[in-house]
């Protein structure tokens, strides 16, 4: 018989496997929870109930705020400053952070970092979106104010990371350092059942996903493993199938579940790429490495040790498992070394 557990009775029994457990975590994955329920809602009633669309506003990287994400931010900054336990947040649709400051949240060990609503453009054309989300202990002293230095810390230093896909259905994977476990929603009871235990990358996958529109403007490297994944090689598995919904959570969850790797370099003017460390990378990172698979910047960093200098930062993105990672970094170090020997040459 399948076992029957729940997200919240989950997260508890993990708890429990640690001496020093303190019931902290499990509260604040009540307040992700309960906000993604509402998000869920929202998303579901989106054609019905005049909640898609623009909002007028537009977010700190200049992009058109979608009603949903502004919605879904409130809701995640509310359920997390009622708990007590976080003293702020830093999300992708504000500017700066935002401390809690009332006497609830005093002392509180804990920052969150989101991206309410990731893949917003999807919104309106009912493709699935995500949000993505970690949680950090603060390094600032507890009784004192939150700090930006307490949100610019290392992916290594999450306590926990994870993302909730709304898609056909909608499930939360999250991991604490302990594996990857994924919880299915069931609406009509309004619950997260455990339906994915340990998930694990598989090792290889013959899935690509980059948007190739930007094709022209990627460095080399990156063009030739294009071309590599395009050719025929049925000892390889290739040519490998090309897939891009254009939401990072969806195309990074169905290569979990199915193997393959997910790129966003640096393209054109934009040298760090799309992709902002703090609130997409490092929690989609950390899933991938405690699932068995790798994450860099396509460059040799990984992407977990790097330091961040600011909230909104951006880095090239390559992620997947780990012998097609192997592949697309080793297509980079040739072409680095293929440009260092023409620069000598010259
Ligand atoms: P967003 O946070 O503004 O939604 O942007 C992030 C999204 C990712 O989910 C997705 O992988 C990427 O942007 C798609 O970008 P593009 O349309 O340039 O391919
Ligand atoms: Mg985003």
């Amino acid at each position: 018989m399948k076992e029957l557990i729940t997200l919240g009775e989950f997260v508890i029994q993990q708890q429990h496997k640690h001496a020093a457990a303190t019931g902290d975590l499990s509260q604040i994955f009540g307040a992700i929870r309960l906000a993604s329920k509402l998000v869920h809602r929202e998303i579901n009633k989106a054609g019905i109930a005049d909640i898609t669309g623009a909002a007028g506003l537009e977010n700190i990287q200049g992009e058109q705020q979608q009603k949903l994400d502004v919605y879904a931010n409130e809701k995640f900054k509310a359920a997390l400053a009622a708990r007590g336990l976080v003293c702020g947040i830093a999300s992708e649709e504000e500017e700066h952070f935002v401390e809690f400051d009332h006497e609830l949240n005093k002392g509180s060990k804990y920052v969150v970092l989101i991206d309410p609503v990731d893949g917003s453009s999807n919104i309106d054309v009912n493709v699935a979106v995500g949000t993505i989300f970690s949680i950090y202990k603060r390094k600032s002293a507890a009784d004192g104010p939150v700090e930006l230095d307490d949100f610019l810390q290392p992916g290594t230093e999450q306590v926990a990371a994870g993302y909730v896909i709304f898609g056909t259905s909608t499930m939360l994977v999250y991991t604490t350092g302990d594996g990857v476990n994924g919880f299915t929603f069931d609406p009509s009871i309004g619950v997260f059942y455990l339906s994915h235990p340990d998930m694990q990358a598989p090792e290889s996958g013959n899935i690509y996903s980059v948007n190739e529109g930007n094709y022209i403007h990627f460095h080399d490297g990156v063009k030739r493993y294009i071309k590599y994944c395009q050719e025929y090689d049925p000892a390889t598995n290739r040519p490998y199938t090309s897939r891009y919904i254009g939401s990072l959570v969806a195309d990074f969850h169905r290569n979990l579940l199915k193997g393959g790797i997910y790129f966003y370099p640096s393209y054109a003017n934009n040298p760090n790429g799309k992709l902002r460390l703090l609130y997409e990378c490092n929690p989609i990172a950390w899933l991938a490495e405690q699932a068995g698979g790798r994450a860099t910047d396509g460059n040799g960093t990984r992407i977990l040790d790097i330091k961040p200098t600011e909230l909104h930062q951006r880095t090239p993105f390559f992620v997947g498992s780990v012998s097609m990672m192997d592949d697309v970094e080793r297509f980079m170090v040739q072409e680095r070394a293929r440009l260092e020997r023409m620069a000598e040459l010259a």
